[in-house]
């Protein structure tokens, strides 16, 4: 067999999974159209100092209003899948089950019959960080009440679109949930831990209490609706690869191994309990902090066995690689190294390298599961440009090294799901920084959707299901057999 590692072409298997992303509070718009309860997102951005420019997701992209927009953007691009999120409070207003939204769940069966019609196939979110206000007046994710109300969510759904959906993330991406919401007060519910008079303990509170509300929604469809929708459940946690800033320092190796924040979700769901480098390290920060015991609360044997196993395959979301080191004067920290390519955000610069060491990462970590990336992607900020170059080398690039790992790693990857379909509000930076395939003129009030030169150039990706044989020229596709 020859070597592949240098070259660019080959193939991903049959049925490989092919799509794009967006979430509800970044597009929809219509805050207070269709019956919709305020989440906490709208709070936080309707709060002055919080978003840049003073965004706010009120109009957004206006999809909740402009779905054939979106589907024909979709059709263009050539997607078998699109992910999208619900809006928990466009469902439950105030977050229980004591007043139903039917139009907010009509809206969603028209989303899905739409895409269904174009033969596309959805991929449906259930929380993307816009948590009904009323819930968060409670306590949020703090209040373990919150497992309960996320199940009956979660059953609300299965029930009512399961019968269309066959892929299902119950959280996008706990760690900035736990982190940026709760600790830094960058993301909604804005909770700057050292402001507050808050147990530290708070992250670890609300990512055990999301573990555990992700679990009980995975039974539900395991035990009601399994056998008749036969769809997939999971989580889809963020991860940087964390390469040490010298591969041949043991400090600066252990530095990057001790990075723990994709396992601090992964782990107890796909190998039971936390890490015991994650029990390690917090005990050891918290002792060192002057604490008689660790702030990581701990699961019984009971519920150990409930979490461990809900998954039906791995959900990825991964944008970069970040260089950690081990200095004596600093302790552990993470650098950038100055060669690599920037883009529009300041914490992402463009590192495909990294994409197949994480991938081969999880394989051999979390027991070889099926993996979807289920969002990557790049963004550019400043004056409008439709040929983005910047992104068809970043989607080539990193595509690439997805299809190596596949080919080379043996590492299961069944889809790749780009971020995002369109311009849309990036949370804390506002409409600043662009991750879209499409371009919004957001000074138009039709708000177009306008492709940029990456929307062809993913599309000839998709339909070679991997590159262009370079030897027959950019039209042709590779063809293995
Ligand atoms: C994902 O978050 C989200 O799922 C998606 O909604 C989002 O639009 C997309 O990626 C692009 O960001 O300025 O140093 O405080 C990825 C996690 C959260 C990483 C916000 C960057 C800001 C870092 N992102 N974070 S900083």
């Amino acid at each position: 067999r020859f070597d592949r590692q240098m070259y660019h072409y080959g193939n991903f298997s049959q049925n490989f999974l092919w799509g794009v992303s967006s979430s509800a509070y970044q597009i929809e718009g219509a805050w207070r159209q269709g019956g919709k309860g305020l989440s906490i997102w709208d709070k936080f951005t309707h709060t002055p100092g919080n978003i840049l420019q003073h965004d706010t997701g009120d109009i957004a992209c206006n999809s909740y209003n402009k779905m054939e927009d979106d589907i024909a953007a979709l059709k263009k691009v050539k997607v078998s899948h699109y992910r999208f999120s619900v809006s928990w409070p466009r469902i439950l207003p105030d977050g229980t089950t004591k007043y139903i939204n039917q139009a907010g769940i009509n809206y969603y069966k028209k989303l899905l019959d739409s895409l269904i019609a174009a033969n596309i196939q959805p991929q449906v979110t259930l929380y993307h960080w816009d948590l009904p206000q009323a819930l968060q007046d409670v306590g949020g994710w703090e209040n373990e009440t919150i497992i309960e109300r996320f199940r009956d969510y979660a059953d609300i759904l299965f029930e009512n679109l399961g019968p269309k959906v066959q892929l299902w993330i119950t959280f996008n991406e706990p760690f900035i949930i736990a982190i940026l919401g709760h600790v830094q007060g960058t993301h909604a519910p804005g909770i700057l831990l050292s402001m507050h008079d808050r147990p530290d303990t708070l992250p670890y509170i609300v990512s055990h209490n999301i573990i555990k509300a992700h679990a009980e929604a995975w039974h539900v469809y395991n035990d009601k609706y399994r056998a008749s929708q036969n769809g997939m459940v999971s989580i889809t946690v963020n991860a940087d690869w964390a390469e040490p800033r010298n591969p041949y320092k043991q400090e600066d190796y252990d530095a990057a191994r001790s990075v723990f924040y994709l396992g601090w979700y992964a782990h107890p769901i796909f190998n039971g309990d936390y890490s015991p480098l994650m029990k390690r390290s917090v005990l050891e920060q918290s002792l060192a902090g002057g604490l008689t015991k660790s702030r990581l609360p701990e699961f019984t044997p009971e519920e150990i066995k409930r979490i461990n196993g809900t998954y039906d395959y791995f959900g990825l979301n991964h944008y970069c690689t970040k260089s950690w080191t081990n200095s004596c004067y600093r302790g552990v920290v993470l650098l950038r190294d100055r060669t690599w390519l920037e883009s529009g955000s300041h914490w992402l610069t463009m590192t495909p390298f990294g994409l197949r060491r994480l991938l081969k990462f999880i394989k051999h970590e979390f027991g070889n599961p099926p993996i979807i990336i289920t969002e990557n992607g790049v963004s550019e900020n400043g004056p409008v440009d439709l040929n983005d170059v910047h992104r068809k080398y970043f989607y080539e690039k990193y595509i690439n090294q997805v299809l190596k790992a596949y080919l080379l790693d043996d590492v299961n990857v069944i889809g790749y799901t780009a971020w995002s379909l369109l311009d849309n509000l990036e949370w804390a930076v506002g409409y600043t920084e662009r991750f879209g395939l499409f371009y919004i003129n957001r000074s138009d009030p039709d708000l177009p959707r306008t492709p940029k030169a990456s929307v062809s150039f993913y599309s000839s990706i998709i339909s070679c299901n991997g590159f262009p044989d370079p030897a027959s020229g950019p039209q042709e596709c590779w063809n293995s057999t």
